[in-house]
């Protein structure tokens, strides 16, 4: 059976993962910090465009910064398959986040060029724009924009902490392409395979070499801008306070609380990851907070329960703590299945190289809960070490874990490439 070069992989892996390397000062590992559409991302995106060319791929570059390698097939015109993912990272990433997917797609063109294997369709390796959403606030930008459900314009306008725009920090890093975003437009897919670390502790823990991903879960992501009144911390008397912070705490042990009270089903997860007190200093009230709401559920009948219980909460804390609470939901996808068959086709790719496998959803968000809104999609993940942690330095999925997630990708390529 065909199989890629382990060693081959890793190593490119290890390469991207050098480009945005930092020395994380709180576990003493070596981060990546590749923030979308930064100087960093820009080299890694040139680089992963270099590593195409090499491999005699027609590139093309869209208009949202989406970059498509195209491998001809025999029969040229027909719709592609398509691998992707992404390269960006959050600002305190590992390597394998988003990387093995692309690098995985570019090791599985190697493997068909020196098998010299000509699939029927064309096959495209890709990689999407500001996966992550840490800097411009919302995930999975360039593959929504790509299959419709964000407009472009709206994405261009998008803005980070420091009023730099997405139209701007593309075109400074030289990825404002010309070609059209419509992917069904422009390259309608046949389907689209993405292999991804699991990034939780499942597939480890129960000592599965496969996660054959059934699908995506909800995922609603707020901004809050909390206003109160700076004072002096130790003139002001509790009563005439309107102390931000403690808004920001309490809405954050609600978070807890709903959990805890199981009315949004056993797997809601609430994160807020911002806050961020102005002016941020021992001796003064904080008068304003920037916080951030993060909540994921599998079911969307939960997740609206959730969302609506919280919004409803926000006046009485405005009350309590004589503060105005400001939201803006800046993301929100509903669950999304993926393809049966293909799901079928991944687990027994994974039979036939003796690995074993189980049916997972994804906990995070990923750019093939976009294309599946053009076609037949799948994902395969790989376990991760340390109960499988990411969006942490520490995150490290193994040579032996990486190659048997993209041998299986590519046994499911074969097949979908010559259908
Ligand atoms: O947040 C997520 O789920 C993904 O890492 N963008
Ligand atoms: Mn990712
Ligand atoms: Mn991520």
């Amino acid at each position: 059976m065909l199989k890629i070069d382990a060693a081959r992989l890793c190593e490119s892996i290890e390469t991207l993962g050098r480009i945005g390397a930092y020395l994380d000062e709180h576990t003493s590992l070596t981060g990546v910090n590749r923030l979308a559409l930064t100087d960093a991302d820009g080299e890694g995106r040139r680089h992963v465009v270099g590593l195409m060319r090499e491999l005699g791929l027609e590139v093309t570059v869209d208009r949202i910064g989406n970059v498509y390698a195209r491998r001809a097939g025999r029969e040229d015109a027909l719709p592609p398959v398509v691998i992707g993912s992404h390269v960006d990272s959050v600002p305190t990433a590992g390597r394998f986040d988003g990387c093995l997917g692309v690098l995985g797609g570019l090791e599985i063109v190697r493997t068909l060029d020196e098998a010299r294997i000509r699939t029927r369709r064309p096959i495209v390796v890709a990689f999407f724009t500001d996966e992550e959403g840490s800097r411009f606030g919302t995930d999975m930008l360039g593959s929504a924009v790509a299959t419709g459900r964000l407009a472009l314009e709206r994405a261009y306008a998008l803005r980070d902490r420091q009023g730099l725009s997405v139209r701007d920090e593309l075109e400074r890093i030289g990825f404002l392409g010309p070609a059209p975003v419509d992917a069904q437009q422009r390259m309608p897919p046949h389907a689209y395979l993405e292999c991804h670390i699991e990034q939780g502790p499942i597939l480890r823990a129960r000592e599965q070499d496969i996660g054959v991903v059934t699908g995506v879960q909800a995922i609603s992501w707020q901004a809050l801008t909390i206003t109160g009144k700076s004072a002096h911390a130790g003139t002001t008397p509790m009563s005439l306070r309107a102390d931000a912070g403690v808004a920001a705490a309490k809405i954050n042990l609600r978070l807890r609380e709903m959990i805890a009270s199981a009315r949004y089903g056993d797997e809601m997860r609430a994160t807020m990851g911002t806050i961020v007190p102005h002016p941020g200093m021992v001796n003064i009230v904080p008068g304003r907070v920037l916080a951030t709401v993060d909540l994921r559920n599998p079911s969307e009948e939960d997740m609206r329960r959730a969302e609506a219980d919280l919004i409803s909460y926000y006046p009485q804390v405005e009350r309590e703590e004589k503060v105005r609470i400001e939201w803006r939901q800046t993301a929100r996808t509903e669950p999304v299945p993926f393809d049966p068959k293909i799901q079928d086709r991944i687990a027994e790719a994974a039979e036939a190289l003796g690995l074993s496998h189980e049916r997972i959803i994804s906990g995070a968000g990923h750019d093939a809960q976009e294309l599946a809104r053009l076609c037949p999609t799948a994902m395969v993940f790989v376990p991760g070490e340390y109960d499988g942690i990411s969006h942490n330095p520490r995150e490290h999925s193994t040579p032996e874990q990486c190659a048997a997630g993209v041998n299986v990708m590519l046994q499911v390529v074969l097949q979908l490439a010559d259908e």
